[in-house]
């Protein structure tokens, strides 16, 4: 409320501000002075000032990149994860070069080509050449991103065929908290739905459904075992959420009614991950993606990746559904 009050002030202080400028100039121009005639001094500052702007604006930028580059996220986690960041690799190669070489253009054009009254402008309508250039070029860059992208998202959205060693996992997002539930020794998932939501049964899973007496909840944290596809079944209870794994390169929205999935092959341990970033507090995290209420920024879950070794000790101390 303070903040749209707030907000709103500005407002109304930029708009009498205009307001009171356009008085004065309409006062002055009927008063017979004349204000929009721009100096030559003026013109040359303007002009000087659009070099200076270039210069500091790649200086800011390159100051970002060696503050901040190290809080980008670490080598990915997934095997996926690799076709993805050699997609977005692929996308910078083609547009860092542009983004600088059209920048350099755009201001060096407006301080070279800054108003000179001795200079006649050429009078130049149209060229062929010009138009093929700058049409092909993009279309070459934009079919061969696209051709990428599409046969990378296809590598990827594909769902781990059912008769692979695979995990299977359903997350349930609601507000504002993760649930997981593993499928058990039958490999499959018990129905589940909100209207089977009652006490502790906080996932809804239908006790009658035979499928479901093995299944097992787990609460804080998942576990995966490295180098075994997971394949992931998303649902959410109440509103749209996103459940975003950043070092697999992740996300997949999580929607109320509809079951969405995605599924990764996990290939860097939770303790190799510590030794990669030098952190030995480091965590992989399942985290909400989309601003869902208050305490979105909370809503997070914890993800080992582990030998399946491990992984399978953990998961048999874990209690099936019919036992609770
Ligand atoms: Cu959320």
């Amino acid at each position: 409320m303070v903040a749209l009050v707030a907000i709103v002030a500005v407002l109304l202080i930029v708009i009498s501000a205009v307001q009171t400028l356009k008085i004065a100039e309409l006062w002055a121009i009927n008063k017979g002075k004349v204000i929009y005639e721009v100096t030559k001094k003026q013109n040359k500052t303007q002009a000087l000032l659009m070099l200076v702007f270039l210069v500091a604006y790649f200086a800011f930028f390159a100051w970002q990149v060696w503050k901040w580059g190290d809080l980008m996220l670490p080598v990915s986690a997934s095997e996926h994860g690799v076709i993805t960041d050699r997609l977005l690799n692929i996308t910078y190669a083609f547009i860092i070069p542009v983004f600088v070489i059209t920048h350099i253009f755009l201001f060096w054009f407006a301080y070279k080509y800054a108003y000179n009254s001795n200079r006649k402008a050429v009078f130049f309508s149209h060229s062929n050449k010009l138009e093929l250039i700058w049409t092909i070029i993009p279309s070459i860059a934009l079919t061969v991103l696209i051709l990428f992208g599409l046969s990378s998202w296809n590598e990827i959205m594909t769902p781990v065929d059912s008769e692979k060693e695979h995990v299977l996992i359903e997350v349930q997002a609601q507000q504002f908290s993760w649930n997981a539930r593993y499928a058990g020794t039958d490999g499959k998932l018990g129905r589940a739905g909100v209207e089977f939501i009652e006490g502790v049964n906080a996932m809804g899973v239908d006790i009658k459904d035979e499928n479901s007496k093995d299944d097992k909840i787990v609460r804080g944290e998942i576990h995966l075992p490295v180098g075994v596809p997971v394949q992931f079944v998303f649902r959410s209870i109440d509103v749209i959420h996103s459940a975003y794994m950043p070092h697999f390169r992740a996300q997949m929205n999580c929607v109320p009614g509809v079951k969405t999935q995605f599924n990764f092959v996990p290939t860097i341990t939770t303790e190799d991950m510590k030794k990669i970033t030098n952190n030995e507090d480091f965590n992989y995290i399942l985290l909400c993606n989309k601003i869902c209420g208050a305490a979105h920024y909370n809503m997070q879950m914890d993800i080992i990746v582990e030998s399946k070794e491990d992984y399978e000790k953990w998961l048999a101390e874990q209690k099936q559904f019919a036992e609770n």
